[in-house]
C-alpha cells in the first residue's frame, strides 16, 4: 500500500542501524543513523507502548484515550545489551529490539514462546499532500493466530482474512461486512497457541488493519498521518488482554443507576405530549415493564438544541413530572449542529465566544443537518465543553430530564460526498491544534464527554446517563452507545449479536442495538426474536424510525405481547445479576458480554463461534436468528449447564439441538451458580424488595458466585456503601455446602433469602445454619427444595 507515488518516489522507508540507547526511568530510548527514534515505556509488567518518530522529535504526548486512572508500575525490568539486539526484561514479558532496523520480537517470559514477531516492523511514507507521514506496522501472523475486536465492525467474531478502516461515519442501513461504520477502536485481541496479546494503535487518524487479508501470514496496521504509537497487552488469558485495555483507556466513571439498566422504549418521533403519554399509559395497562421513554429531534423548536416546540409539548416541566410520577424517565436528544439564527440563544453565545468549528482559511464550517444549515461546536476545546455541559442546566435541573441521546455526532453532515467535515476544518485538540484529519475519530466522543458533564453536575447527587452513537477508544469512561441505523431484518439480528459482543470486548460493555430494526418494519415474529436477544444486551431499547408502522411491544398481536413481556419481565428479574455483572466491568474491566471464544480461549472449538455468548459470569445465551424456527444447534462451553427453563442438564464441549418455541430461547446456567433475582417489577424502584430470590444450581465440585448491590443511583457506594457478597457453593453427592462472605457497608432493604436449589441429587433431610439445625420440614416454604434464611447467614449445609 504505498501511495506516494506521484512526485518524487521514495515509497516506504525504514528505521536503520540503532546508534545510540538509552534509558529514562522506564522510558527506553533507541536512536537509529537515519534519525528514527523508538521509544519503549514499560506501562505495566505485560503492557509496553511503543512510540515513533522520524524527525528526532515526538508530538506533545497527549491521548483522549488513555485516562489518567491508568495502572502503571512493574516489578521488574532489565535490560540488557547483546551483540545483535538488546534484550527487555520484566515479569511477564521479554521483548527483543534488534540493532541493525529497529525491528522487535516479544515472548513470554514464563516459557520463553513467542508472542508477537515484527515483519517489516515499523515503516513510513512521506505524506506530500499533508505533511507528515503515513506510519505503518506489519507483524507476522503465527501459526493458527485468530484476531478479535475492533469495536463494531459489523461481521463474524474472527478477524481474520479480512480489511478495516477507522473512521467514524454516519451509515444509515449499514449491512453485514460495512465498513467503517460509526465508532473507531482501534484495539484488536489476537490468540494464538492458545496465549492472547493486544494491540491498542492509539492514532485518531484514519487508520487501518490487515488481518492477513493483503498478504496471508502478515497482519499490518497504519495510519494516515500522527504516530506509529501503540501499546502491546499481554494477556496470555484474553479478558486479561481487554481488562488491560479498559484500564488503560478507562472504566465507567460511576455505575449506572439501576433504572437505566431496564427496558427503554424509543421511536423517531413520538410527538405530541398526548402521544408520549399514550404510549406510557399502554406500558403501565399491559403490564409491560419500561423505565425510560425518548423524545427524538420532533420536540424541538425547529431543531434547536436545548429548545422545546411548545405546540407539541406546551409544558415540557409538568409532562415530564407526571411521566416520573408512573415511573418514566425522560431523555431527549441532542445533536452537534447548531442552527444558525441569530434570534437563537445557543447560536449566539457560541458565536461570541468563537466556540465554533472554522474552516482552514477563517470561515465557519458550516454544514446541513435537521435544522438547516448549521455551524457546529469545537468540543476539543475544553473551554467549549464547559459552556456546553451549562446549557443542561434548564433540561435537568428545570425540567427534569434523565438522560440525553446524542446523535449525528461523527459528526454527520448531510448533502455532501464524505458525509462529515472537510479535512481542512481546524479544531483546538486540548491546545495541540490540528485539522479534522486528526480529530475526525475523537469528536463524537467529546461531544459525548462535554454532554457528560453537563448530566453529572446537574443530576448530581443522582447519576448521569448518556448515550451515543459515534465513539473512539475510551468513550466508554462517560456514556453508553447503540449500534445506530440497522434494518430490521434476520441478518441484522445477527449483526446485533455480533456487534454487542465486539463491543464488549473492545472494552465498552455498555451497549444495545435497535431492537427490532431501525430501518424497515420487523413482522412479530422477528420482533420478538429481537427482544429475546435485547433483554441480554446491558443497553436494552427498541427503537425505530417513524416511516414503516408502530414497533412497541403490543404492535404485533396479544401472541407477540405476551413473549415481549415475558422476556422484559425476564430481564428486570435479573437485575442484580446484571448490576453485578457491570459492577465487575466497572471495577476490574471484565466485559459484561462474553463470546466464547473469550469465555473459554483454551477450547478451540470457540474462535470460531458467533451466536452464543456468555451474559454476566454465568449465563450462556443463544439468540434464534432464523424465521419459523423450533430451535437451533448451539455449542455448549465446557461445563455442565442447565437449561434455563427446564433445568435439564446438559454437559458442555459439544454442539446439541435446542427447542425454543417462540415463546422461548436457549438460556443456560452454569452448574453451581448462585442467580440473584427480583420480582418483577414495572419500573426500577416500584416494589421494596423485601426478598431476594436466589437460584442455586448444583454441582459436584465449588463454584463462586457474587451479588454486588447499593442504593441503586447516587454517589453513597463510592463511600463504602455497597454490599458485596461472596457466595461459595461446594457440592457433594449427598451434601451442598454454601458459605456467605459480605463486606460493605449497605443494608439491604430486605432480610431474607429465598434459596431455589435446582438439580439436587438427593433428598433434603436437614438443613444446618450457622451451626444451628433445623429440619427441612421447619424450614419449608412453597414447594419443594426452597428455602428461605436470613441474609446474613455465613454457612448453610444441607445433607
Ligand atoms: O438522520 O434523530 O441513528 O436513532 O432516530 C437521522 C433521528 C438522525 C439517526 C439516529 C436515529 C435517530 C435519527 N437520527
Amino acid at each position: 500500500m504505498i501511495i506516494n507515488t506521484e512526485l518524487e518516489y521514495k515509497g516506504n522507508m525504514f528505521p536503520s542501524q540503532v546508534s545510540s540507547y538509552q534509558k529514562d526511568l522506564d522510558v527506553l530510548s533507541f536512536t537509529t543513523e537515519n534519525g528514527v527514534i523508538l521509544h519503549i515505556t514499560i506501562i505495566r509488567d505485560s503492557v509496553l507502548r511503543f512510540r515513533y518518530t522520524t524527525t528526532g522529535i515526538f508530538e506533545n504526548d497527549f491521548s483522549y484515550a488513555i485516562t489518567k486512572y491508568a495502572s502503571r508500575g512493574y516489578n521488574h525490568l532489565e535490560v540488557a545489551e547483546e551483540e545483535d539486539k538488546y534484550v527487555i526484561t520484566t515479569s511477564k514479558l521479554i521483548c527483543h529490539v534488534f540493532k541493525a532496523d529497529l525491528r522487535n520480537a516479544i515472548y513470554d517470559a514464563k516459557d520463553n514462546s513467542l508472542i508477537c514477531q515484527d515483519e517489516l516492523g515499523f515503516h513510513w511514507e512521506e505524506s506530500y499532500e499533508f505533511g507528515g507521514d503515513i506510519v505503518k506496522m506489519s507483524k507476522v501472523a503465527q501459526e493458527g493466530e485468530s484476531y478479535y475486536g475492533l469495536g463494531d465492525k459489523p461481521v463474524d467474531n474472527n478477524l481474520k482474512g479480512k480489511r478495516f478502516e477507522n473512521w467514524v461515519t454516519d451509515s444509515y442501513a449499514y449491512g453485514k461486512d460495512t465498513d467503517p461504520i460509526y465508532k473507531a477502536i482501534p484495539f484488536y485481541t489476537a490468540l494464538h497457541h492458545k496465549k492472547a496479546y493486544g494491540i491498542f494503535f492509539d492514532n485518531t487518524f484514519r487508520s487501518f488493519f490487515d488481518f492477513c487479508q493483503e498478504r496471508r501470514n502478515i497482519t499490518s496496521f497504519w495510519a494516515q498521518g500522527g504516530e506509529m504509537n501503540y501499546y502491546f497487552i499481554y494477556g496470555p488469558e484474553m479478558s486479561e488482554v481487554v481488562a488491560n485495555y479498559t484500564d488503560l483507556t478507562g472504566k465507567p466513571h460511576e455505575l449506572p443507576a439501576l433504572w437505566t439498566l431496564g427496558y427503554h422504549q424509543c421511536k423517531w418521533s413520538y410527538y405530541p405530549e398526548s402521544k408520549v403519554k399514550d404510549i406510557a399509559k399502554k406500558f403501565r395497562d399491559l403490564k409491560i415493564p419500561c423505565d425510560a421513554i425518548y423524545l427524538d429531534i420532533d420536540y424541538m423548536e425547529g431543531f434547536r438544541c436545548f429548545t422545546w416546540n411548545k405546540e407539541y409539548f406546551p409544558d415540557p416541566k409538568r409532562m415530564v413530572k407526571e411521566l416520573r410520577e408512573d415511573g418514566f424517565k425522560t431523555i431527549v436528544i441532542i445533536d452537534p449542529g447548531i442552527k444558525i439564527d441569530h434570534d437563537y440563544e445557543v447560536f449566539k453565545e457560541a458565536l461570541e465566544n468563537d466556540y465554533f468549528c472554522k474552516r482552514a482559511d477563517g470561515p465557519y464550517m458550516k454544514g446541513k443537518v435537521w435544522p438547516g444549515e448549521c455551524y457546529f461546536p469545537d468540543f476539543t476545546n475544553p473551554e467549549v465543553r464547559d459552556w456546553w455541559s451549562d446549557l443542561f442546566r434548564e433540561l435537568v435541573e428545570e425540567i427534569g430530564v434523565k438522560g440525553v441521546w446524542n446523535d449525528m455526532n461523527e459528526p454527520a453532515v448531510m448533502e455532501v460526498p464524505g458525509k462529515t467535515f472537510p479535512n481542512d476544518v481546524r479544531h483546538d485538540y486540548e491546545g495541540n491544534p490540528c485539522s479534522h484529519r486528526k480529530a475526525h475519530n475523537i469528536y463524537g466522543m467529546q461531544m459525548a464527554r462535554a454532554t457528560y458533564q453537563g448530566l453529572k453536575k446537574f443530576s448530581y447527587p443522582k447519576r448521569p446517563f448518556v448515550i451515543t452513537r459515534a465513539a473512539y477508544s475510551g468513550t466508554q469512561r462517560y456514556t453508553s452507545s447503540w449500534t445506530g441505523d440497522n434494518v430490521a431484518t434476520w441478518e441484522h439480528l445477527s449483526i446485533a449479536n455480533l456487534q454487542a459482543q465486539r463491543m464488549c470486548m473492545s472494552g465498552f460493555s455498555f451497549i444495545g442495538s435497535d431492537i427490532g430494526g431501525f430501518a424497515e418494519q420487523p413482522n412479530g415474529e422477528l420482533y420478538a426474536r429481537w427482544i429475546q436477544l435485547g433483554v441480554f444486551h446491558p443497553f436494552c431499547r427498541t427503537h425505530s424510525s417513524g416511516d414503516h408502522g408502530d414497533q412497541e411491544p403490543w404492535a404485533f398481536g396479544e401472541n407477540i405481547t405476551n413473549v415481549v413481556r415475558k422476556f422484559i419481565e425476564l430481564r428486570y428479574q435479573l437485575l442484580p445479576y446484571l448490576y453485578t455483572a457491570f459492577w465487575r466491568y466497572a471495577e476490574e474491566g471484565i466485559p459484561i458480554l462474553k463470546s466464547l471464544v473469550l469465555y473459554d480461549q483454551h477450547d478451540s472449538h470457540t474462535h470460531y463461534r458467533n451466536d452464543e455468548f456468555i451474559f454476566g459470569e454465568k449465563i450462556l445465551a443463544c439468540p434464534i436468528n432464523e424465521p419459523n424456527a423450533k430451535g437451533r444447534r448451539m455449542y455448549f462451553p465446557m461445563g455442565d449447564w442447565y437449561n434455563w427453563w427446564t433445568d435439564e442438564l446438559v454437559t458442555g464441549g459439544q454442539e446439541l439441538w435446542v427447542d425454543a418455541d417462540l415463546d422461548s430461547m436457549p438460556v443456560f446456567v452454569k452448574a453451581g451458580a448462585m442467580i440473584p433475582k427480583y420480582p418483577v417489577q414495572q419500573y426500577v424502584g416500584e416494589k421494596e424488595i423485601e426478598e431476594l430470590t436466589i437460584d442455586v444450581y448444583f454441582k459436584e465440585g465449588k463454584e463462586a458466585s457474587q451479588v454486588y448491590e447499593d442504593a441503586h443511583d447516587g454517589y453513597d457506594y463510592i463511600k463504602g456503601r455497597y454490599s458485596l457478597r461472596n457466595f461459595s457453593l461446594q457440592g457433594k453427592k449427598n451434601e451442598l455446602i454454601i458459605h456467605q462472605h459480605k463486606s460493605g457497608k449497605y443494608t439491604a432493604p430486605y432480610e431474607t433469602f429465598k434459596l431455589k436449589l435446582h438439580g439436587l441429587p438427593f433428598k433434603i433431610k436437614k438443613v444446618q445454619i450457622d451451626k444451628v439445625e433445623y429440619s427441612f420440614k421447619d424450614l419449608k416454604l412453597n414447594g419443594d427444595n426452597v428455602l428461605e434464611v436470613h441474609k446474613d447467614f455465613n454457612d448453610i449445609h444441607i445433607m
